[in-house]
């Protein structure tokens, strides 16, 4: 209840920041864009990563307002950037949305508003949401996807393969992209059973013509082995950390 109790107070007072972590071409090495990830800015305990208060958020309900702040921070922060940096434009900002926030009323809404707010086309922004997330009433989760797909924004399935994924309803969503879920990454190029894994998302995403993001990518040989097999792009240790927004203006200034 401690904990409830300060989270609240920490999202009142903005103490919940985004940092982002590079998303990068598996191809080329260029860099298509970063993950919004939060992070609790503690006055005493410095900074405390998702792992401890997003679950208590996602159970008390607070994630609402905590998810609004980082998607706002996000695109603003991402339209910030384009105007020191024109080359900005191009990159895409990942946020996550957690169930709770799949089943608010006024999410379509709330999108809209954030990316209106913020000045940035809609395309720029790209929502996260788990395979449980997605399957799990499946019905209604189509209808959603294709409200907020047609604001324009970009679709992203995150953790793919570790959830259960109905072949038929994926075919069906208006989806842009996979994220091949780290746990899958993690062991490429040390056993062949998890090349298989990680060879079989890539070929059902290319059929249903989908983008394949590898993510929790941290060793070369892991970056050698998705390009072998044409994963698209890559988020991991190896391509960067989740880095505070002004790192970020000090890795664009490098791009110039
Ligand atoms: O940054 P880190 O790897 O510690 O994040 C752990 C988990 O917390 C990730 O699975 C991520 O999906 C989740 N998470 C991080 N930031 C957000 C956020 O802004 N909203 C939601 N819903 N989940 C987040
Ligand atoms: O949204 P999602 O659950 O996929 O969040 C990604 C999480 O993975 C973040 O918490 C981020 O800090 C973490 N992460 C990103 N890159 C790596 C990596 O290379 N290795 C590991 N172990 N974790 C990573
Ligand atoms: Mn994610
Ligand atoms: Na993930």
């Amino acid at each position: 209840m401690r904990l409830e109790t300060e989270l609240r107070r920490a999202i009142a007072q903005e103490e919940i920041v985004a940092h982002y972590q590079p998303i990068v071409s598996v191809a080329d090495n260029v860099l298509l864009g970063f993950e919004a990830l939060a992070r609790w800015r503690h006055p005493e305990r410095g900074l405390i990563f998702p792992g401890e208060f997003i679950e208590l958020a996602e159970e008390t309900g607070l994630i609402v307002n905590l998810g609004r702040q980082i998607l706002s921070a996000a695109l603003q922060d991402l339209a910030s950037w384009c105007t020191v940096h024109p080359a900005a434009s191009r990159l895409t900002m990942s946020v996550n949305l957690s169930a709770r926030q799949f089943m608010q009323s006024d999410l379509v809404e709330q999108v809209r508003q954030a990316v209106r707010a913020s000045g940035m086309p809609a395309q720029c922004l790209c929502l996260e949401l788990t395979e449980s997330v997605v399957m799990e009433n499946a019905a209604s989760a189509r209808v959603l996807l294709e409200r907020l797909k047609a604001l324009q924004v970009r679709l992203a399935v995150d953790d793919f393969g570790t959830g259960y994924s109905s072949l038929a309803y994926l075919h069906q969503f208006p989806l842009d992209s996979l994220k091949v879920d780290r746990s899958f990454v993690q062991r490429l190029g040390r056993q062949d059973s998890d090349n298989a894994i990680v060879h079989a998302i890539i070929q059902l995403a290319q059929a249903l013509r989908l983008r394949v993001v590898a993510e929790g990518v941290e060793e070369v040989a892991q970056l050698e082995v998705l390009q072998s097999l044409g994963c698209d792009a890559a988020q991991g240790y190896l391509l960067g950390k989740p880095m505070p927004a002004e790192a970020v203006l000090r890795l664009l200034a490098g791009l110039d």
